[in-house]
Protein backbone atom coordinates (compact mmCIF):
# COMPACT_ATOMS: atom_id res chain seq x y z
CA UNK A 1 0.00 0.00 0.00
CA UNK A 2 1.56 3.52 -0.85
CA UNK A 3 1.66 6.07 1.66
CA UNK A 4 -1.20 8.00 -0.27
CA UNK A 5 -3.10 5.03 -0.22
CA UNK A 6 -2.89 4.56 3.34
CA UNK A 7 -3.71 7.96 3.66
CA UNK A 8 -6.69 9.12 2.11
CA UNK A 9 -8.28 4.98 3.93
CA UNK A 10 -6.98 6.45 7.46
CA UNK A 11 -8.67 10.44 6.89
CA UNK A 12 -12.10 8.38 5.19
CA UNK A 13 -11.97 6.20 8.27
CA UNK A 14 -11.35 9.27 10.43
CA UNK A 15 -13.95 11.35 9.14
CA UNK A 16 -16.45 8.60 8.80
CA UNK A 17 -15.98 7.80 12.65
CA UNK A 18 -16.15 11.71 13.73
CA UNK A 19 -19.54 11.47 12.59
CA UNK A 20 -20.51 9.16 15.52
CA UNK A 21 -21.01 11.92 18.22
CA UNK A 22 -23.41 12.97 21.04
CA UNK A 23 -23.55 16.72 19.54
CA UNK A 24 -22.60 20.15 20.64
CA UNK A 25 -18.73 21.35 20.07
CA UNK A 26 -16.40 18.72 19.45
CA UNK A 27 -16.63 15.12 18.86
CA UNK A 28 -18.46 13.34 22.29
CA UNK A 29 -18.86 10.02 22.38
CA UNK A 30 -19.54 9.04 25.99
CA UNK A 31 -19.50 5.27 27.63
CA UNK A 32 -22.99 3.73 27.30
CA UNK A 33 -24.23 6.39 24.71
CA UNK A 34 -25.86 6.09 21.80
CA UNK A 35 -23.08 7.35 19.69
CA UNK A 36 -20.79 5.36 20.98
CA UNK A 37 -22.78 2.28 20.74
CA UNK A 38 -23.62 2.88 17.35
CA UNK A 39 -20.08 4.10 16.36
CA UNK A 40 -18.30 0.58 17.71
CA UNK A 41 -20.92 -1.23 15.02
CA UNK A 42 -19.18 0.53 12.50
CA UNK A 43 -15.52 -0.46 14.31
CA UNK A 44 -16.52 -4.19 14.31
CA UNK A 45 -17.66 -4.16 10.76
CA UNK A 46 -14.28 -2.11 9.57
CA UNK A 47 -12.86 -5.21 11.18
CA UNK A 48 -14.68 -7.36 9.45
CA UNK A 49 -13.76 -5.59 5.97
CA UNK A 50 -10.20 -5.87 7.05
CA UNK A 51 -10.37 -9.71 6.84
CA UNK A 52 -10.43 -9.91 10.61
CA UNK A 53 -12.84 -12.61 12.91
CA UNK A 54 -14.50 -10.19 14.97
CA UNK A 55 -16.21 -10.22 18.39
CA UNK A 56 -17.40 -8.99 22.00
CA UNK A 57 -15.61 -10.11 24.71
CA UNK A 58 -17.66 -10.27 27.96
CA UNK A 59 -16.59 -7.28 28.86
CA UNK A 60 -17.84 -5.15 26.33
CA UNK A 61 -14.33 -5.02 24.56
CA UNK A 62 -14.26 -5.82 20.39
CA UNK A 63 -11.62 -8.02 19.72
CA UNK A 64 -11.00 -8.46 15.92
CA UNK A 65 -8.03 -11.21 15.10
CA UNK A 66 -6.08 -11.88 11.67
CA UNK A 67 -4.87 -15.39 12.21
CA UNK A 68 -1.04 -16.05 11.89
CA UNK A 69 0.51 -18.89 10.22
CA UNK A 70 1.85 -20.57 13.26
CA UNK A 71 -1.12 -22.06 15.32
CA UNK A 72 1.68 -22.38 18.27
CA UNK A 73 3.61 -18.66 18.01
CA UNK A 74 0.65 -16.87 20.46
CA UNK A 75 -0.46 -13.97 19.88
CA UNK A 76 0.66 -10.47 19.13
CA UNK A 77 -1.74 -7.22 20.07
CA UNK A 78 -2.57 -3.72 19.08
CA UNK A 79 -5.28 -1.15 19.94
CA UNK A 80 -6.59 1.74 22.15
CA UNK A 81 -10.13 3.07 22.52
CA UNK A 82 -12.66 5.33 20.70
CA UNK A 83 -14.49 6.62 23.15
CA UNK A 84 -13.89 9.99 23.89
CA UNK A 85 -14.26 13.05 26.77
CA UNK A 86 -17.40 15.51 26.12
CA UNK A 87 -16.59 17.50 23.37
CA UNK A 88 -13.03 16.02 22.63
CA UNK A 89 -11.29 15.84 19.36
CA UNK A 90 -11.00 13.01 16.55
CA UNK A 91 -8.05 11.40 17.39
CA UNK A 92 -7.33 10.40 21.27
CA UNK A 93 -7.77 6.59 21.26
CA UNK A 94 -9.48 6.37 17.57
CA UNK A 95 -5.55 6.39 15.83
CA UNK A 96 -4.45 3.60 17.70
CA UNK A 97 -7.60 1.61 16.71
CA UNK A 98 -8.01 2.57 12.77
CA UNK A 99 -4.00 2.65 12.55
CA UNK A 100 -4.38 -1.23 13.91
CA UNK A 101 -6.85 -2.05 11.30
CA UNK A 102 -4.92 -0.39 8.71
CA UNK A 103 -1.72 -2.45 9.14
CA UNK A 104 -4.09 -5.75 9.46
CA UNK A 105 -5.46 -4.27 5.80
CA UNK A 106 -2.05 -3.58 4.63
CA UNK A 107 -0.26 -7.11 5.70
CA UNK A 108 -3.03 -8.55 3.95
CA UNK A 109 -2.84 -6.53 0.70
CA UNK A 110 0.65 -7.29 0.95
CA UNK A 111 0.56 -11.33 1.23
CA UNK A 112 2.52 -10.59 4.55
CA UNK A 113 1.30 -13.33 7.15
CA UNK A 114 2.93 -12.93 10.61
CA UNK A 115 3.41 -15.88 12.16
CA UNK A 116 1.79 -15.16 15.33
CA UNK A 117 -1.72 -14.06 15.21
CA UNK A 118 -2.55 -10.14 15.16
CA UNK A 119 -5.18 -9.32 17.87
CA UNK A 120 -6.70 -5.80 17.54
CA UNK A 121 -8.58 -5.09 20.47
CA UNK A 122 -10.98 -1.95 20.75
CA UNK A 123 -11.30 -1.27 24.42
CA UNK A 124 -14.56 -0.37 26.08
CA UNK A 125 -14.75 2.88 27.81
CA UNK A 126 -10.99 3.83 28.60
CA UNK A 127 -12.06 8.12 29.44
CA UNK A 128 -13.17 8.43 33.14
CA UNK A 129 -16.87 7.76 33.48
CA UNK A 130 -19.47 9.07 34.63
CA UNK A 131 -18.35 7.11 37.66
CA UNK A 132 -15.05 7.97 37.45
CA UNK A 133 -13.15 4.92 36.48
CA UNK A 134 -11.30 5.34 33.23
CA UNK A 135 -10.13 2.19 31.20
CA UNK A 136 -13.52 0.11 31.88
CA UNK A 137 -12.57 -2.39 29.24
CA UNK A 138 -9.00 -3.04 29.79
CA UNK A 139 -8.93 -3.67 33.21
CA UNK A 140 -11.66 -6.10 32.80
CA UNK A 141 -9.28 -7.59 29.61
CA UNK A 142 -6.61 -8.17 31.86
CA UNK A 143 -8.46 -9.05 35.03
CA UNK A 144 -7.99 -6.00 36.83
CA UNK A 145 -11.55 -5.05 37.41
CA UNK A 146 -12.57 -5.28 41.08
CA UNK A 147 -16.26 -5.70 42.43
CA UNK A 148 -15.33 -2.18 44.15
CA UNK A 149 -14.79 -0.90 41.07
CA UNK A 150 -18.67 -2.13 40.15
CA UNK A 151 -19.96 -0.16 43.55
CA UNK A 152 -18.86 3.16 42.18
CA UNK A 153 -21.75 5.35 42.57
CA UNK A 154 -22.66 8.27 39.93
CA UNK A 155 -24.07 11.77 40.87
CA UNK A 156 -27.21 9.60 40.66
CA UNK A 157 -26.29 7.16 43.09
CA UNK A 158 -26.30 4.68 40.46
CA UNK A 159 -23.09 1.90 40.52
CA UNK A 160 -21.17 1.29 37.91
CA UNK A 161 -22.35 -2.63 38.05
CA UNK A 162 -26.26 -1.61 37.53
CA UNK A 163 -25.18 1.00 34.68
CA UNK A 164 -23.33 -2.16 32.87
CA UNK A 165 -25.92 -4.31 33.61
CA UNK A 166 -28.61 -1.65 31.89
CA UNK A 167 -26.49 -1.29 28.91
CA UNK A 168 -25.96 -5.10 27.95
CA UNK A 169 -23.08 -6.02 29.89
CA UNK A 170 -23.01 -9.54 33.02
CA UNK A 171 -20.88 -7.67 35.87
CA UNK A 172 -20.00 -10.85 36.81
CA UNK A 173 -18.48 -12.13 33.19
CA UNK A 174 -17.01 -8.39 33.37
CA UNK A 175 -15.45 -9.06 36.87
CA UNK A 176 -14.01 -12.77 34.92
CA UNK A 177 -13.08 -11.67 31.70
CA UNK A 178 -9.19 -11.91 33.04
CA UNK A 179 -9.58 -15.88 33.03
CA UNK A 180 -9.87 -15.93 29.30
CA UNK A 181 -6.87 -13.45 28.76
CA UNK A 182 -4.49 -15.39 27.03
CA UNK A 183 -0.85 -13.77 27.48
CA UNK A 184 0.31 -12.23 24.20
CA UNK A 185 4.17 -11.79 23.42
CA UNK A 186 3.91 -7.98 23.04
CA UNK A 187 1.13 -5.10 23.47
CA UNK A 188 1.75 -2.68 21.05
CA UNK A 189 -0.71 0.62 21.21
CA UNK A 190 0.01 3.78 18.89
CA UNK A 191 -1.39 7.27 20.28
CA UNK A 192 -1.31 10.94 19.35
CA UNK A 193 0.98 12.66 22.38
CA UNK A 194 -1.70 14.65 23.46
CA UNK A 195 0.92 16.90 24.29
CA UNK A 196 3.82 19.29 22.82
CA UNK A 197 7.00 17.52 22.74
CA UNK A 198 6.99 16.13 19.43
CA UNK A 199 6.15 19.29 17.47
CA UNK A 200 8.41 21.50 19.63
CA UNK A 201 11.43 19.01 19.07
CA UNK A 202 10.21 18.36 15.12
CA UNK A 203 10.47 14.28 15.98
CA UNK A 204 8.15 12.24 14.07
CA UNK A 205 8.15 9.12 16.69
CA UNK A 206 7.81 9.48 20.61
CA UNK A 207 8.90 6.08 21.73
CA UNK A 208 7.18 5.83 25.33
CA UNK A 209 9.20 4.97 28.25
CA UNK A 210 6.61 5.29 30.74
CA UNK A 211 3.02 5.80 31.57
CA UNK A 212 2.57 8.35 34.68
CA UNK A 213 0.47 7.31 37.95
CA UNK A 214 -2.52 9.07 38.37
CA UNK A 215 -4.32 9.73 42.06
CA UNK A 216 -7.62 10.91 42.14
CA UNK A 217 -8.81 13.44 45.34
CA UNK A 218 -12.41 14.01 46.86
CA UNK A 219 -12.39 16.33 48.92
CA UNK A 220 -15.07 17.31 51.37
CA UNK A 221 -15.36 20.42 53.41
CA UNK A 222 -18.04 21.13 56.43
CA UNK A 223 -18.45 24.63 57.28
CA UNK A 224 -21.34 26.34 58.93
CA UNK A 225 -24.32 27.79 57.16
CA UNK A 226 -25.18 31.31 58.24
CA UNK A 227 -27.01 34.58 57.23
CA UNK A 228 -24.67 36.28 54.51
CA UNK A 229 -25.77 39.83 55.75
CA UNK A 230 -25.40 39.91 59.26
CA UNK A 231 -22.92 37.14 59.65
CA UNK A 232 -19.22 39.23 60.30
CA UNK A 233 -16.63 37.89 58.62
CA UNK A 234 -14.54 36.91 61.05
CA UNK A 235 -16.92 34.61 62.51
CA UNK A 236 -18.25 32.60 59.44
CA UNK A 237 -16.91 29.14 58.83
CA UNK A 238 -17.35 29.23 54.80
CA UNK A 239 -16.97 25.82 53.19
CA UNK A 240 -16.19 27.47 49.48
CA UNK A 241 -13.68 29.51 50.58
CA UNK A 242 -11.95 26.80 52.16
CA UNK A 243 -12.58 24.70 48.92
CA UNK A 244 -11.30 27.79 47.03
CA UNK A 245 -7.79 27.35 48.77
CA UNK A 246 -7.48 23.91 48.00
CA UNK A 247 -8.05 24.61 44.94
CA UNK A 248 -4.61 26.69 44.76
CA UNK A 249 -3.06 24.85 47.20
CA UNK A 250 -3.34 21.38 44.47
CA UNK A 251 -2.24 23.83 41.77
CA UNK A 252 1.09 25.13 43.94
CA UNK A 253 1.61 21.51 44.44
CA UNK A 254 2.01 20.72 40.70
CA UNK A 255 4.06 24.21 40.24
CA UNK A 256 6.52 23.29 42.66
CA UNK A 257 7.48 19.43 41.45
CA UNK A 258 10.14 20.52 39.43
CA UNK A 259 8.08 18.70 36.64
CA UNK A 260 7.77 15.79 38.82
CA UNK A 261 3.91 16.14 38.39
CA UNK A 262 1.25 17.69 37.58
CA UNK A 263 -2.37 18.53 39.33
CA UNK A 264 -5.68 19.67 38.37
CA UNK A 265 -8.77 20.42 39.95
CA UNK A 266 -11.54 19.84 37.81
CA UNK A 267 -14.64 20.83 40.07
CA UNK A 268 -15.62 22.26 43.36
CA UNK A 269 -19.22 22.01 44.19
CA UNK A 270 -20.65 24.35 46.81
CA UNK A 271 -24.03 22.89 48.57
CA UNK A 272 -25.75 26.25 49.97
CA UNK A 273 -29.40 26.78 50.29
CA UNK A 274 -29.08 30.16 48.42
CA UNK A 275 -26.95 33.43 47.03
CA UNK A 276 -27.82 34.97 50.80
CA UNK A 277 -26.47 31.84 52.77
CA UNK A 278 -22.97 31.60 53.90
CA UNK A 279 -21.74 27.99 52.03
CA UNK A 280 -22.14 24.97 54.64
CA UNK A 281 -20.66 22.01 52.44
CA UNK A 282 -18.29 21.62 49.43
CA UNK A 283 -16.76 19.06 47.40
CA UNK A 284 -13.50 18.95 45.35
CA UNK A 285 -12.30 17.18 42.64
CA UNK A 286 -8.83 17.13 41.75
CA UNK A 287 -5.83 14.75 40.74
CA UNK A 288 -2.11 14.55 40.54
CA UNK A 289 -0.09 12.75 37.67
CA UNK A 290 3.70 11.59 37.75
CA UNK A 291 5.96 9.21 36.44
CA UNK A 292 7.23 8.85 40.35
CA UNK A 293 5.94 6.92 42.75
CA UNK A 294 7.67 8.16 45.16
CA UNK A 295 6.98 11.97 44.38
CA UNK A 296 3.22 11.18 44.18
CA UNK A 297 3.38 9.15 47.76
CA UNK A 298 5.13 12.32 48.89
CA UNK A 299 2.58 15.33 47.15
CA UNK A 300 -0.30 13.42 49.08
CA UNK A 301 0.86 13.37 52.63
CA UNK A 302 1.95 17.23 52.02
CA UNK A 303 -1.55 18.23 50.31
CA UNK A 304 -2.96 16.51 52.82
CA UNK A 305 -1.84 17.98 55.87
CA UNK A 306 -1.73 21.41 53.58
CA UNK A 307 -5.66 21.24 53.09
CA UNK A 308 -6.37 20.04 56.42
CA UNK A 309 -4.41 23.22 58.00
CA UNK A 310 -6.31 25.69 55.59
CA UNK A 311 -9.44 24.55 56.13
CA UNK A 312 -9.29 24.82 59.88
CA UNK A 313 -8.12 28.64 59.68
CA UNK A 314 -11.46 28.65 58.12
CA UNK A 315 -13.26 27.00 60.96
CA UNK A 316 -14.01 24.17 58.29
CA UNK A 317 -13.74 20.94 58.63
CA UNK A 318 -12.03 19.11 55.68
CA UNK A 319 -12.29 14.93 54.94
CA UNK A 320 -10.33 13.67 51.85
CA UNK A 321 -9.76 10.39 50.05
CA UNK A 322 -7.57 9.59 47.70
CA UNK A 323 -7.96 6.71 44.94
CA UNK A 324 -5.41 5.09 42.85
CA UNK A 325 -6.41 5.33 38.98
CA UNK A 326 -3.04 3.43 38.23
CA UNK A 327 0.08 3.54 39.24
CA UNK A 328 3.57 4.83 37.26
CA UNK A 329 4.04 1.80 34.82
CA UNK A 330 7.48 1.46 32.88
CA UNK A 331 7.49 0.21 29.30
CA UNK A 332 9.16 -2.74 27.99
CA UNK A 333 12.35 -1.68 27.09
CA UNK A 334 13.08 -4.24 24.20
CA UNK A 335 10.34 -3.15 22.45
CA UNK A 336 10.88 0.43 22.91
CA UNK A 337 14.28 -0.62 20.86
CA UNK A 338 12.31 -2.04 18.55
CA UNK A 339 10.23 0.94 17.87
CA UNK A 340 12.86 2.75 17.77
CA UNK A 341 14.99 0.72 15.11
CA UNK A 342 11.67 0.19 13.10
CA UNK A 343 11.49 4.16 13.08
CA UNK A 344 15.39 5.23 11.93
CA UNK A 345 14.68 1.59 9.11
CA UNK A 346 11.78 4.37 7.83
CA UNK A 347 14.08 7.47 7.89
CA UNK A 348 12.08 8.62 10.56
CA UNK A 349 13.23 10.85 13.85
CA UNK A 350 12.56 9.37 17.24
CA UNK A 351 12.14 10.51 20.71
CA UNK A 352 12.26 8.32 23.95
CA UNK A 353 9.32 10.08 26.19
CA UNK A 354 7.15 9.45 29.15
CA UNK A 355 3.30 9.67 28.62
CA UNK A 356 1.81 12.39 30.85
CA UNK A 357 -1.47 10.68 30.07
CA UNK A 358 -3.15 6.73 30.89
CA UNK A 359 -3.73 5.25 28.60
CA UNK A 360 -5.04 1.06 27.84
CA UNK A 361 -1.77 -0.15 27.99
CA UNK A 362 -1.03 0.71 31.33
CA UNK A 363 -3.26 -1.69 32.45
CA UNK A 364 -1.94 -4.55 29.59
CA UNK A 365 1.44 -3.61 30.80
CA UNK A 366 0.99 -5.59 34.34
CA UNK A 367 0.02 -8.46 32.26
CA UNK A 368 2.60 -8.71 29.16
CA UNK A 369 5.46 -6.94 27.69
CA UNK A 370 3.77 -3.46 26.75
CA UNK A 371 5.20 -0.33 24.64
CA UNK A 372 3.67 2.64 22.76
CA UNK A 373 4.08 4.59 19.43
CA UNK A 374 3.32 8.23 19.43
CA UNK A 375 2.70 10.32 16.90
CA UNK A 376 2.87 14.24 17.38
CA UNK A 377 -0.08 16.40 18.19
CA UNK A 378 -0.82 19.84 16.71
CA UNK A 379 -0.24 22.54 18.63
CA UNK A 380 0.20 19.87 21.94
CA UNK A 381 -3.18 19.89 22.27
CA UNK A 382 -6.11 17.26 22.89
CA UNK A 383 -9.38 16.44 25.00
CA UNK A 384 -10.36 19.22 22.78
CA UNK A 385 -12.14 20.27 19.61
CA UNK A 386 -8.85 21.26 18.78
CA UNK A 387 -7.32 18.44 18.80
CA UNK A 388 -5.66 17.46 15.93
CA UNK A 389 -2.41 15.34 13.79
CA UNK A 390 -1.46 15.75 10.50
CA UNK A 391 -2.00 13.04 7.69
CA UNK A 392 1.34 12.26 7.33
CA UNK A 393 2.17 11.80 10.80
CA UNK A 394 -0.75 8.99 10.83
CA UNK A 395 0.68 7.19 7.95
CA UNK A 396 4.29 7.44 9.96
CA UNK A 397 2.97 6.02 12.89
CA UNK A 398 1.20 3.23 11.11
CA UNK A 399 4.22 1.97 9.60
CA UNK A 400 6.35 2.52 12.91
CA UNK A 401 3.36 0.29 14.68
CA UNK A 402 3.21 -2.40 11.57
CA UNK A 403 7.18 -2.76 11.04
CA UNK A 404 7.43 -3.32 15.06
CA UNK A 405 5.35 -5.77 15.21
CA UNK A 406 6.40 -7.98 11.74
CA UNK A 407 9.88 -7.44 13.93
CA UNK A 408 8.49 -9.22 16.61
CA UNK A 409 6.79 -11.13 14.12
CA UNK A 410 10.00 -12.65 13.18
CA UNK A 411 12.40 -12.54 15.84
CA UNK A 412 11.80 -14.96 18.83
CA UNK A 413 11.41 -13.16 22.05
O1 LIG B 1 -6.89 10.79 31.44
C1 LIG B 1 -6.17 10.39 30.53
O2 LIG B 1 -4.98 10.62 30.53
C2 LIG B 1 -6.73 9.63 29.37
O3 LIG B 1 -7.02 10.51 28.35
N1 LIG B 1 -7.89 8.88 29.75
MN1 LIG C 1 -6.49 7.95 24.90
MN1 LIG D 1 -8.18 10.66 26.54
Amino acid sequence: MTSTGAAQRLQEDLLELATYSQGGPGTSRRLFSTAYRDSREWVRRSMLDAGLTVDYDGAGNIVGVLEGANPNAGALMTGSHTDTVDGGGDFDGVVGVLGAIEVARQLREEGRRLAHDLVIVDFLGEESNDHGLTCLGSRAFVGDLTANDLERLDATGETLGERCRSNGLDPSTMLTAGRRFRRPRAYVELHIEQGPVLEERQSDIGVVTGIVGIQRLLATFTGRADHAGTTPMARRRDALVAAASAVLAVRQTGCDSHEQGVTTTSEIAGYTSGPNVVPQRTRLLAEMRSISPVWLSEAERRLTQEIIDLAATYGVHAELEWIADNEPRPMDTSIQRRIAGASEALGLTWEAIPSGATHDAVHLARKCPTAMVFVPSVGGRSHCPEESTATDDLVNGVDVLRETLVNLDSTSS
